[in-house]
């Protein structure tokens, strides 16, 4: 008979660490959805992507749904290593694909809770077509897409959301491209949960990331979240904590703005809200075969 999970913790226990049953007692409520066998993880101090990661763990334990029937996918890039530290049905897939491995999951599998999990540059740049489609077939499905402005994990290129004037490694005296309007970008194309708040706003995250997942119907969540390494530090912003200041003192919120002024423009004003939700029939109502709730 192989040993139990508590005989093999005890035998591998240091002679000073306490007793395997204290140990699981002290654990951190959110060590049970974390793979912790993965960490430490891979992000910088202050980076704003670990975050929405604990919001996202309290999100999924407020929705009551069994654990097994949620999968996390993720593309490429440091916000595409959610899927690796999540204890859940989850997969790192390739650059800008999330949303194409999310559809066939759904599809096959319509039972279950897919979330995409991933960063800007892997959702709106390479996987931007993928993601207009996703909308405008109103596929079952939610989207948490942590944007940092940039492409964090590859040295901090300028991305699609960058904003105007802001300075990149690839735009060293200021991007002079206008970014997308995330929030726009998905209603515009017919999804029926749109959200957008920052990494500082723990409590409205996790209530948006929760209404997103229960949300029948395409659900996008865009989370502003620092690159305190690289785009703070190209703009002289600070650290991660300075860019959650300006979060503080620069964000308005505007519940059902129209999603046509919600651009950002670099250091303005920043506005976050819940901007759409709607009901709508979802692609597999369309074809007859809809979750029934
Ligand atoms: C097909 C392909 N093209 C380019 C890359 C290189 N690449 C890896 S991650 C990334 C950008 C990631 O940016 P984002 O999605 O915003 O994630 P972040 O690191 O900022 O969280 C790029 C261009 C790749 N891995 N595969
Ligand atoms: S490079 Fe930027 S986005 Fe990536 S882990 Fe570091 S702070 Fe976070
Ligand atoms: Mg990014």
């Amino acid at each position: 008979m192989s040993p139990s999970r508590t005989d093999s913790a005890t035998r591998n226990a240091s002679p000073t660490a306490p007793p395997a049953a204290e140990r699981t007692a002290l654990r951190h409520p959110k060590d049970l959805l974390l793979r912790e066998d993965r960490l430490p993880h891979i992000w910088c101090p202050t980076c704003g992507i670990g975050t929405c990661v604990a919001s996202f763990i309290e999100a999924i334990a407020e929705t009551g749904i069994p654990e097994e029937k949620f999968a996390v996918i993720s593309g490429i890039g440091c916000t595409g290593r959610v899927a690796g530290y999540v204890k859940l049905d989850s997969f790192h897939t390739t650059h800008g694909r999330a949303i194409p491995y999310a559809t066939g999951l759904h599809l096959a599998h319509p039972e279950m809770k897919v979330v995409v999990f991933s960063g800007d540059g892997d959702l709106v740049a390479i996987g931007g077509n993928h993601l207009i489609h996703a909308a405008r077939r109103n596929l079952d499905i939610t989207i948490i897409c942590v944007n940092n402005f940039i492409y964090g994990m590859t040295g901090g290129q300028l991305a699609p959301t960058t904003p105007h004037t802001a300075r990149t490694t690839t735009s060293p005296k200021g991007n002079w491209e206008y970014p997308f309007n995330v929030p726009h970008l998905v209603a515009s194309c017919g999804a029926t949960y749109v959200a957008r708040w920052t990494s500082l706003h723990v409590r409205r995250m996790r209530q948006a990331m929760r209404e997103a997942i229960l949300k029948r119907g395409f659900s996008l969540v865009e989370i502003i979240a620092p690159c305190s390494t690289l785009y703070a530090r190209k703009n002289r912003l600070g650290t991660g904590y300075d860019l959650m200041k300006f979060y503080h003192d620069n964000c308005e919120v505007r519940h059902g703005a129209d999603t046509k002024e919600l651009d950002i423009e670099f250091q303005q004003k920043i506005a976050v809200g819940k901007f759409v939700d709607v009901e709508k029939p979802t692609f597999l109502d369309r074809i007859g075969a809809g979750r029934k709730k």
